[in-house]
Formats: C-alpha cells, sequence, structure tokens
C-alpha cells in the first residue's frame, strides 16, 4: 500500500506513526481509515517492533472527523463511516503492542476518540481535547460515548459530551483523560522515553497485560480474574521463568522477541 497521510519511522524498537495532513488539521478521512488498517496489520507481526507512538504534524493531533467527507453521507453512509472508524479503533486497541498517543495540538471529535483508542495518552502541554459534535449536531461515530465513560468515569465524560466545552491538557490530565503533559518541545522525548521504558520489559506479559486488561474491563469481575490466572500462567514456562530466574540470578533478563 502506498501511504499518503501515514509516515511511518521505526527505530531502536519503537514505531513512531505520524499523521500528516496539516492541511486539514489531520482530519479523519477513508484514506486514513484504510492507511491505519494497513499499518496495523503490517506493525501486528512485526518482532522488531514492541512499542507504538502516534502523534500529527503541525498544530493538530488530529481535529476530528473530515467534515468536508462526511456532509453529504446519507444515513446508511454514515453508519459505513462510523463503523468504519470504530472497527480501525478497535484492531488499533487490541494490537498486541502498547500504543502511546503523543497529543500535539488538537485532539477534537475523532481525534480526541483515536486518543482514546490508545493505550496511554501523552500530551503537550499546548494540546487540546473536546467532543465537538454536539456543535454539529452529531454524536461521536467512533465510540467515545462508550470509551469516555470507562476512562474518565460517567459524570466527566458526559460534561464533554454535551457541552462540546474543549479543555487544555492540565484539565485533561485532572480528569484523568491524559496520564502525563510535558513542555511541547519535550514532547517526543517523553514519548519516546515511555516507549522505550515499556520496550525494555518482557514482550509476551506486556502484550498480555494489555490483552487482559481490554478484554477484563468488558466483563465481570470473577470473569476477568479467571482471565489473568489463564495468562499468568501461561508466562510461567517462558518469560516468567527467565525473568525470575534472572533476579534470583541477579543478572539482566534476556527476553525472547
Ligand atoms: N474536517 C475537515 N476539515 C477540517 C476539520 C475537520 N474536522 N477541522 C479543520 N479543518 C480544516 C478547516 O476547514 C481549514 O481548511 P481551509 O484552510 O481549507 O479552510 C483547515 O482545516 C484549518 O482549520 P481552521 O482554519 O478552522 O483552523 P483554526 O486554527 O482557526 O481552528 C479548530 C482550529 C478550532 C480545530 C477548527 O478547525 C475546528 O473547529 N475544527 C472542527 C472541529 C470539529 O468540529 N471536529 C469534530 C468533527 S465531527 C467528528 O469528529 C465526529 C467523529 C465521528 C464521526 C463518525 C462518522 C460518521
Amino acid at each position: 500500500m502506498i501511504y499518503e497521510i501515514l509516515k511511518l519511522h521505526v527505530a531502536e524498537g519503537i514505531a513512531t506513526i505520524t499523521i500528516s495532513r496539516p492541511q486539514a488539521l489531520n482530519a479523519l478521512n477513508t484514506r486514513f481509515f484504510n492507511e491505519m488498517d494497513g499499518l496495523v496489520a503490517e506493525i501486528g507481526p512485526r518482532d522488531d517492533i514492541k512499542v507504538v507512538i502516534i502523534t500529527g504534524e503541525g498544530k493538530a493531533f488530529v481535529a476530528g472527523a473530515d467534515i468536508a467527507e462526511m456532509v453529504n453521507k446519507t444515513q446508511e453512509e454514515g453508519t459505513i463511516f462510523s463503523r468504519l472508524g470504530q472497527n480501525t479503533f478497535r484492531s488499533l486497541e487490541l494490537l498486541a503492542k502498547p500504543v502511546i498517543a503523543a497529543v500535539n495540538g488538537f485532539a477534537l471529535g475523532g481525534g480526541c476518540e483515536l486518543a482514546l483508542a490508545c493505550d496511554i495518552r501523552i500530551a503537550s502541554s499546548k494540546a487540546k481535547f473536546g467532543q465537538p459534535e454536539v456543535n454539529l449536531g452529531l454524536i461521536p461515530g467512533y465510540a467515545a460515548t462508550q470509551r469516555l465513560p470507562r476512562l474518565i468515569g460517567l459524570g466527566n465524560a458526559l460534561y464533554l459530551l454535551l457541552t462540546a466545552e474543549m479543555i487544555g491538557a492540565e484539565e485533561a490530565f485532572r480528569v484523568g483523560l491524559v496520564q502525563k503533559v510535558v513542555e511541547p518541545d519535550q514532547l517526543m522525548p517523553a514519548a519516546l522515553d515511555l516507549a522505550k521504558t515499556i520496550a525494555a520489559k518482557g514482550p509476551k506479559a506486556i502484550a498480555l497485560i494489555k490483552s487482559v486488561a481490554r478484554h477484563g474491563i468488558l466483563m465481570d469481575f470473577e470473569a476477568g480474574c479467571a482471565l489473568e490466572s489463564e495468562k499468568f500462567g501461561m508466562l510461567f514456562e517462558n518469560e516468567g521463568a527467565e525473568g525470575m530466574r534472572a533476579f534470583l540470578e541477579k543478572r539482566p533478563p534476556k527476553w525472547e522477541s
């Protein structure tokens, strides 16, 4: 596939995906979703990639779904466009490698929803977050109604969804929408540091934590605990055995990739 919107850079086990359509503030169109599907499929099996960072070029992370593409859609086409984005974000969410959103600027509507589908969000102090769909007479279509309440609680989520208020990075941190706020020039160094910290851990354990947490949050407590025990046991005859032995032998662990 030829990539026109997404730029992939891989170094030291970290894949950085830069959304590069700054003239439209990186608004999400069909091409974006096709390209993101292509990259997720490519990155999944690559052992040389441990962690993924997603960021935007210019003053926006992503300023939403592409309003110019959506404006003339029929009801059926609107539903299809929503499902397309939901499916892409779900496959990103279930990718067996952690995904960090490095939010450099506006993360609005579908852009905030993209950040929500990532595992950790780190923001520039200049970033702005919001779900402005109601200003357009719309509701979110890429699962903000589902992910936002699960992440920041129903009250905080409904506040953002019903008011369309644009909040700054510090407020986003306060409500738990982002995990870290840094100065703009520190965003990529901080995201890379975070990615390297995670990339140094056992890759099987990292993939299983993500999977168990992501599936477990949709289960009842007992079923989630059963899933955790099953996956916990799976590590004993490989990566976990090496990690525990390395601790007892006072040496760094050697992970298989
Ligand atoms: N879609 C298409 N183009 C956009 C978008 C967008 N979401 N956002 C900005 N642009 C374009 C502008 O039209 C403008 O283009 P041009 O230069 O050709 O006029 C260019 O980007 C630069 O934008 P501005 O001049 O507006 O830049 P400002 O710095 O003045 O303002 C803002 C920045 C505040 C971010 C402003 O651009 C804005 O309000 N953008 C729209 C934000 C928004 O409403 N986003 C939500 C969209 S709806 C959505 O995401 C729903 C998701 C679920 C969809 C489900 C599918 C059915």
